[in-house]
């Protein structure tokens, strides 16, 4: 048996370092992905997810998230959930009814006041500000309102063989009130399956939703690929598809890893991601489309790192 974990962007690595640690010293799969997601939810500088999340297009923060447990496939999910901190912990907790599991807008938020989730003004003074910005350059330049492509999502795999997975997000700056990802659809944000291995996605969740592509790349492992043949096989054909039926296809990344702690990732887009298991620490990697269906996958340079950190505390002025 051995342990690990993989997850979306760069922003998650502080995260998967956490979950490592905690599946390093028999914590389960599910409360490590747990401990990942809310790292990232906590952090004010990452404004697509949790606190200091964007708003959408009303400057409300509407937030969707799920979490998944692979050994019973027990799911529970928010979409538009409002003035939660932690809406991951939120939907593990939706995870454990039979019923009801899935609530979206207020009843989602009545669920977590009811059962003490932690409640906060999600909308950070930074996160009001690049909304307002972002309303006046609309308004001026006739600009696409939709931004950003940061969900985190995250794949555990524990000592005694458990699987986890979830997913966290404010999804789509500027979106349209009620409007939701994938983030929260099983099958298209996330999937997991203990016996076989999990995946989760990040991008333009209207188009990750018409693949099912977390629930093809866990289809494909079962059949005998390996992670990265399975993303590579479940993602890259669909956009050739989307683009030729739908005429344009959204931009996304998506990360696997197998119950053995194989992992493996496609996009088509520059994504990074941060990895670690049993055998190699945790690291930051970034992965881009390659030609002929591959991914190509290089370590992180610190002149991208330095660049980054700088980017995302930016003052707005
Ligand atoms: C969504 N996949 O809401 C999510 C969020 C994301 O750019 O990754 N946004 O579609």
């Amino acid at each position: 048996m051995t342990y690990g974990t993989i997850a979306t962007w760069r922003m998650a690595h502080e995260g998967v370092i956490k979950a490592n640690e905690l599946l390093k010293k028999q914590g389960t799969a599910g409360d490590a992905v747990e401990a990942l997601i809310n790292t990232v939810e906590a952090y004010t500088y990452y404004k697509s997810v949790g606190y200091g999340g964007l708003p959408n297009e009303q400057g409300v923060v509407e937030m969707d998230a799920a979490f998944m447990n692979g050994d019973s496939f027990a799911i529970g999910a928010v979409a538009g959930i409002q003035n939660v901190k932690h809406a991951v912990s939120v939907a593990r907790s939706l995870s454990h009814d039979h019923f009801n599991s899935f609530r979206v807008g207020s009843g989602a938020t009545q669920y977590a006041m009811q059962n003490d989730f932690e409640i906060v003004n999600m909308l950070t003074p930074r996160a009001r500000k690049i909304w307002q910005n972002r309303l006046k350059e609309m308004r001026e330049k006739n600009l696409n309102p939709y931004d950003g492509h940061d969900t985190v999502g995250a794949i555990t795999l524990d000592l005694q063989g458990s699987m986890a997975a979830a997913t966290s997000t404010s999804g789509l700056f500027m979106k349209k009130a009620g409007r939701i990802g994938d983030s929260p659809l099983s099958g298209s944000g996330f999937y997991v399956d203990s016996e076989v291995g999990g995946a989760a996605a990040t991008g333009l969740g209207e188009d990750i939703m018409k693949g099912c592509l977390s629930y093809e790349i866990v289809r494909l492992m079962a059949d005998g690929k390996t992670p990265q043949e399975a993303c590579d096989q479940a993602v890259y054909p669909f956009i050739e598809k989307l683009k030729k039926r739908y005429g344009k296809a959204g931009e996304f990344s998506l990360v696997a890893m197998n119950h053995k702690g194989e992992w493996g990732v496609a996009t088509n887009v520059e994504f990074t991601f941060s990895v670690g298991n049993e055998q190699k620490a945790s690291r930051i990697l970034m992965a881009n489309p390659g030609s002929d269906q591959t991914t190509i996958i290089e370590p992180i340079t610190q002149a991208w790192l330095d660049a980054y950190e700088k980017r995302i505390k930016a003052p707005v002025e």
